[in-house]
């Protein structure tokens, strides 16, 4: 591919970098924590999707460094911030068979960022594969303090058995659930998982809320913590500590 050529030279290089996006607490009304996501800029091409370069990442395997540094670096810059907000990291499916413990490990100790304030977000598909060893793994991390979030919640292949079968801290709901919210079908979804999420012990984040009509109803399905547009698009890192401060 392509990008496969230019995406070796621009981690050296420093051409990605991440923005984070609040998750508000919908009780306390508080930020509890920012979610990572990465950013690429291309010398030529400018602003490349993480949708576009993450699965070229995949099939090259260089998501195995890419990833490394995403970890590191979201722990370097979440050391600036309040000790009570915590930053949430994704991780693919092709960490999880290349020792994902050791970055974890490495970019918590690099940063002197304590491991109760990272959180990783995982998708199903990652459960899919070798489930055996990624149960070992996210117990080993939880273990440590990390904190973990089944994403994209919804979409693929659900998934309850996956619930059972691995220690989550948080489900998000897929923001294709939310997008449609104000309609029967899917706001009982959302209130059945909000149901499982009470049962199970886990709390459940409601994404791409982007209106206040749907962040009413999310509110009123029991979702505790809400994250999208309506409160913040993914901000650079130097606009994290003026966020937080115009929340106060
Ligand atoms: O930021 P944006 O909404 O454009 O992200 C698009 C997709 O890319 C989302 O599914 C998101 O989870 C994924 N993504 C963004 N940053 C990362 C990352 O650091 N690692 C992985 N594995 N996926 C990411
Ligand atoms: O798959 P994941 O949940 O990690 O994807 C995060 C992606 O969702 C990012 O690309 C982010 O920009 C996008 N996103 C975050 N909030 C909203 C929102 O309110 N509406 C839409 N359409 N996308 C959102
Ligand atoms: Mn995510
Ligand atoms: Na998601």
């Amino acid at each position: 591919h392509l990008l496969t050529f230019d995406m070796k030279d621009a981690i050296r290089r420093g051409d990605f970098h991440l923005v984070y996006q609040p998750v508000i607490d919908l009780a306390a009304e508080t930020v509890t924590s920012f979610e990572a996501l990465m950013r690429w800029r291309h010398p030529e091409r400018g602003l490349i999707s993480p949708m576009e370069f993450i699965p070229v990442a995949e099939e090259t395997g260089l998501i195995v460094a890419l990833g490394a540094w995403a970890l590191a670096e979201a722990c370097r810059e979440a050391t600036a911030w309040p000790d009570e907000i915590r930053v949430a990291v994704n991780v693919s499916t092709v960490q999880f068979q290349h020792d994902l413990e050791r970055s974890v490990s490495s970019a918590l100790d690099g940063a002197g960022l304590s491991a109760d304030r990272l959180k990783l977000e995982v998708t199903e598909s990652a459960l899919m594969r070798d489930p055996e060893r990624v149960v070992a793994t996210l117990h080993r991390l939880r273990a440590l303090g990390v904190r973990i979030a089944l994403d994209d919640f919804g979409t693929g292949y659900s998934s309850l058995s996956y619930l059972r079968r691995f220690p989550f801290d948080k489900i998000k709901i897929d923001r294709t659930f939310i997008k449609d919210i104000a309609e029967p079908d899917a706001a009982a979804i959302v209130r059945a998982v909000v149901g499982l999420g009470e049962r199970l012990g886990m709390s459940i984040v409601a994404e791409g809320v982007e209106t206040a009509e749907q962040l009413d109803l999310v509110r009123s399905e029991g979702c505790d913590e809400v994250q999208g547009f309506l409160f913040s698009r993914p901000l650079p890192a130097s606009e994290v500590q003026a966020f937080l401060r115009s929340r106060r």
